[in-house]
């Protein structure tokens, strides 16, 4: 590698990941984070024990920075803090951990971003490529850190890779062979400021693709085609499920069609999917677009997309007791995926919701409360933000609780037969848990303990 000492900063999955990538390549690493109470043995052992790795937590000084001619940054550090404007200011070139993963990775990429519906296609269009080839990752925002495989990457690896706003705000040459735009609705915008600076950053995915490579876009959403110039030298592609499209996937007949250069393949019947809502039948049709553009045989993505249930988090039913549904929509961390799982409902819910404030506007989350919410459980950061908002809109039934736990049990002590509990926030989860992954997870635990009356 071209540089000699590099600083990572953040000491989470990807930074960690990132440290261990450099330490691997020979690279002197000095990993930065910005809390003072991290435990240092922990981040070591988590490094298999290293020696090679110099831990530096508190405030960044001058003295840190002696030496460091690359800052890798972890996608939860803004790019505005303080401390990075402070490295930025010294010309120290700031790369996000997708950049420094790219550098080293051999394979093709699939990038897919978009707000909702990441983490469900990538993992199908992961799950299409393992049942091609031995040679395929599913990486990124998803929750594995691409830097822990990208030096194992061959000319034959396939890369699903979810990517999220804030990373691709630090890429310089990134560039995937096939990107996707699910979707864009509001979100993150304590971090972007605006809907239009979010949109500009999930763009950049194509910004370095050039005329061999494809970007495939969901043609039925408004804010996503109202900025598809953004695409300068890629191929464009669609998907649509409202209407037939020049060049991509769409429904036809109850089937899913792929048009390529004017050729029709019938791909699939939509009656065999069985993840559930509109909103997965759009997950569907983008993963059919990027692999069939990547090349991979029809069967193999009919075969795959009928076998897929669905992904963990995202709409999971956890159990009935007492006649009662639980589901654990922990991926609900903003109005727009949290409006999808209301809808997917199918008798009336209690809804638990709130945490970590991301700026979010809920009115048209609450808006489609009416006829399927019974009652909000609130707990978290945003819990008197969103119940004035439900104020403005008349809707009263809303209790207040301290932990998730209290939200489960007054959701046990309250529900009917027939009802659904819903934990879809629609909101992160930073405020009490870690991740939404503990949330949810702590989410099923309390649900598998609770005992049929
Ligand atoms: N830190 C500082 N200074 C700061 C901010 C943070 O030092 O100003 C330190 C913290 O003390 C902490 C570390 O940075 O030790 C945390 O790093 P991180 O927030 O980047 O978290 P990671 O565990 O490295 O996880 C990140 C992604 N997190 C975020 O984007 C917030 C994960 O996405 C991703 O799966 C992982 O890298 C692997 O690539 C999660 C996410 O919530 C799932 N993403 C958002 C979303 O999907 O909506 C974008």
């Amino acid at each position: 590698m071209e540089f000699k000492k590099v600083m990572v900063a953040g000491a989470g999955r990807s930074g960690v990941a990132s440290t261990g990538l450099l330490i691997r390549n020979d690279v002197d690493v000095v990993l930065y984070d910005g809390n003072t109470d991290i435990d240092k043995e922990s981040i070591i052992s988590k490094l298999g024990g290293t020696t090679k790795v110099e831990i530096a937590l508190g405030e960044l000084t001058d003295e840190m920075l002696e030496g460091i001619d690359l800052f890798v940054i972890s996608p939860g550090i803004p790019v505005d803090a303080d401390f990075v404007l402070k490295v930025k200011e010294k010309g120290i070139p700031i790369w996000g951990e997708i950049e420094l993963a790219y550098y080293f990775n051999k394979g093709t990429i699939a990038a897919i971003t978009g707000t909702n519906g990441k983490t469900t296609t990538t993992t199908l269009v992961g799950e299409i490529f393992k049942n091609h080839t031995e040679h395929a990752l599913v990486v990124g925002n998803i929750g594995l850190p691409f830097t822990r495989f990208a030096d194992s990457t061959t000319e034959k690896t396939l890369v699903a890779l979810e990517v999220s706003s804030f990373q691709m705000e630090t890429i310089h040459e990134f560039r995937p062979h096939i990107s996707a735009m699910l979707n864009l609705t509001p979100d993150h915008l304590n971090r972007h400021y605006t809907f239009d600076n979010y949109a500009d950053a999930k763009f950049r995915v194509t910004e370095n693709q050039t005329a061999d490579d494809y970007m495939i876009l969901n043609f039925d959403d408004p804010e996503t085609m109202k900025r598809e110039d953004k695409v300068r030298k890629a191929k464009k592609v669609y998907f649509s499920h409202k209407e037939e499209v020049s060049e991509g996937a769409f429904v036809k007949d109850g089937k899913i069609v792929v048009r390529r250069d004017g050729d029709d393949t019938t791909i699939l019947d939509i009656d065999g999917i069985q993840i559930l809502g509109e909103h997965n039948l759009e997950n569907v049709l983008a993963a059919v677009a990027i692999t069939f553009y990547m090349g991979i045989p029809v069967e193999t993505i009919r075969e795959t997309v009928y076998s897929f249930t669905g992904v963990e988090h995202r709409i999971e039913f956890v159990r009935e007791v007492n006649d009662v549904k639980y589901y654990n929509d922990s991926k609900g961390t903003n109005p727009d995926a949290a409006i999808k799982a209301i809808k997917a409902m199918k008798s009336t819910t209690l809804l638990i919701g709130g945490g970590y404030d991301k700026d979010s506007d809920y009115d048209e989350w609450v808006a489609c409360f009416p006829g399927k919410v019974r009652v909000l459980v609130l707990m978290g950061a945003t819990t008197d933000k969103i119940a004035s908002c439900c104020k403005s809109h008349g809707f009263n039934e809303i209790v207040r609780v301290d932990s998730l736990e209290a939200a489960v049990q007054y959701c046990y002590s309250h529900a009917k037969p027939g009802d659904n509990v819903l934990l879809s926030p629609a909101c992160a989860s930073w405020d009490m848990f870690k991740s939404y992954e503990e949330r949810g997870t702590l989410f099923k635990v309390y649900v598998n303990g609770l005992e049929e009356k």
